[in-house]
């Protein structure tokens, strides 16, 4: 299949899942052309069957806002009709699926077409989507997709509460990751650089948005340190950091805290982290929660979300209410001073990434939307969807394709 993938190019977990989905496919021989404003960070070097596009953009001066997303859906069309493209695949449904429903109005003009799949990562929906100046147009341009998916049955929900969505079917489809690419005891760790021998190492990484809640990142460590030895390293950069450093000060953790800024490469951090801090106000699914867990890093968090769903709760590290800063501590603190329970967390964190959510098993989930969406399917729920298991539009990561739902 030919396949155009647009999402954001920036740090951020919308375009690391856009990006790691469009290398697969590329791998499984598909032809992927990624339409964007920049190379997306995930996406470095050369790989065969993967093209990126930059979106041009016409500097004038009476531009006080580009029209971005215009540019984009003429690229998206251009791009469509030079490599004959069968599908586009648009991460972040704004202004993503706008532009990719202009486009196919602009081929359709002219006796052509394309389908559309919007996959709903997050605060599109929660945050953003749902903003007076954005809603009717998240709603038409998601209901225009001719296929949904969502990365969480939470976010899924979230967007029936919010949107309705006029019947149609949403398939769930969860984040994924390489395991071989977490393989805590062969990937080259800096752990000496980080602490001193004794300390142990908590980490957070994220865009230091606000949901985030980065100060309790701060404040949860603060409680950790004052009972067992460790620094907090924090990899990202965003518009709480200013808060981040304020908090640090008023704990007195500074000298124990570390920013890294915004790095590509992340495997080989985690590999040496001993605790992974994700306190969020919300999280659609938390991919880099997933991350921590393939590498075998216990992960402390906020219940209620889309986390739930990615972390098994006691087993493979520990949800709190959003803001209980002192139970996830508690927690942090429990599971850094018991060496037994941490390497039963570690290694049920790793089976748990590396059975529910590798890459060979839910790659595959895409392809049998897409080739159910080629086929004309996709859009409408159907009579089965209620109660029977899988035909509530959730294809169960290790379902076989073209069994479920999908099929
Ligand atoms: O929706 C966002 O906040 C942006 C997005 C991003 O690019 O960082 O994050 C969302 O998508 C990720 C990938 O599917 C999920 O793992 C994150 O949980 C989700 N973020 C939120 O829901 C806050």
């Amino acid at each position: 299949m030919k396949v155009g993938i647009t999402c954001y190019p920036t740090y951020g977990g919308s375009g690391a899942v856009a990006t790691e989905l469009g290398l697969e496919l590329a791998h499984r021989g598909h032809e992927v052309h990624f339409v964007s404003y920049a190379q997306p960070f995930r996406l470095t070097s050369f790989r065969p069957g993967v093209f990126f596009h930059e979106v041009e953009m016409m500097p004038y001066p009476l531009f006080e806002y580009p029209p971005y997303s215009l540019a984009l859906a003429v690229a998206l069309h251009r791009v469509t009709l030079d490599h004959a493209l069968d599908l586009l695949h648009v991460h972040y449904a704004v202004p993503h699926a706008t532009s990719a429903w202009v486009a196919r109005e602009m081929l359709r003009a002219d006796g052509g077409d394309v389908k559309i799949i919007t996959t709903l990562h997050g605060t599109d929906i929660t945050l953003v989507g749902q903003d007076p100046s954005f809603e009717p147009i998240t709603r038409f341009s998601i209901e225009r997709s001719d296929g949904l998916t969502a990365v969480s049955e939470h976010l899924k929900q979230r967007t029936l509460d919010a949107f309705g969505c006029d019947g149609r079917r949403i398939q769930v489809v969860p984040n994924f990751i390489d395991p071989s690419r977490y393989d805590r005891e062969n990937t080259p760790c800096h752990r000496g650089d980080l602490v001193r021998a004794g300390e142990r190492l908590v980490m957070h990484i994220s865009n230091f948005r606000k949901v985030k809640r980065v100060d309790d990142v701060v404040r949860v460590f603060a409680r950790i340190q004052a009972r067992v030895p460790s620094r907090l390293v924090l990899i990202g950069d965003g518009p709480e950091r200013a808060t981040a450093v304020q908090v640090a000060e008023q704990e007195g953790v500074t000298d124990r805290t570390m920013f890294l800024g915004k790095l590509e490469s992340v495997a080989e951090l985690l590999s040496c982290a001993d605790l992974f801090l994700l306190p969020s106000e919300e999280e659609s699914f938390g991919l880099v929660a997933l991350e921590a867990q393939a590498s075998g890093v216990p992960v402390v968090g906020s219940a209620g979300s889309g986390l739930d769903e990615v972390l098994e709760g006691g087993v493979t590290g520990w949800l709190h209410p959003v803001g209980d800063v002192e139970a996830m501590a508690a927690s942090g603190i429990r599971v850094l001073d018991d060496a037994d329970l941490w390497i039963r967390t570690s290694n049920a964190a790793r089976e748990r990434a590396a059975g529910r959510f590798a890459a060979d098993r839910i790659v595959p989930l895409y392809e049998a939307f897409y080739e159910e969406v080629m086929a004309g399917g996709g859009g409408r729920t159907r009579g089965t969807d209620a109660g029977a298991p899988g035909a509530n539009g959730t294809l169960e990561p290790g379902a076989e394709p073209g069994r479920g739902e999908a099929g």
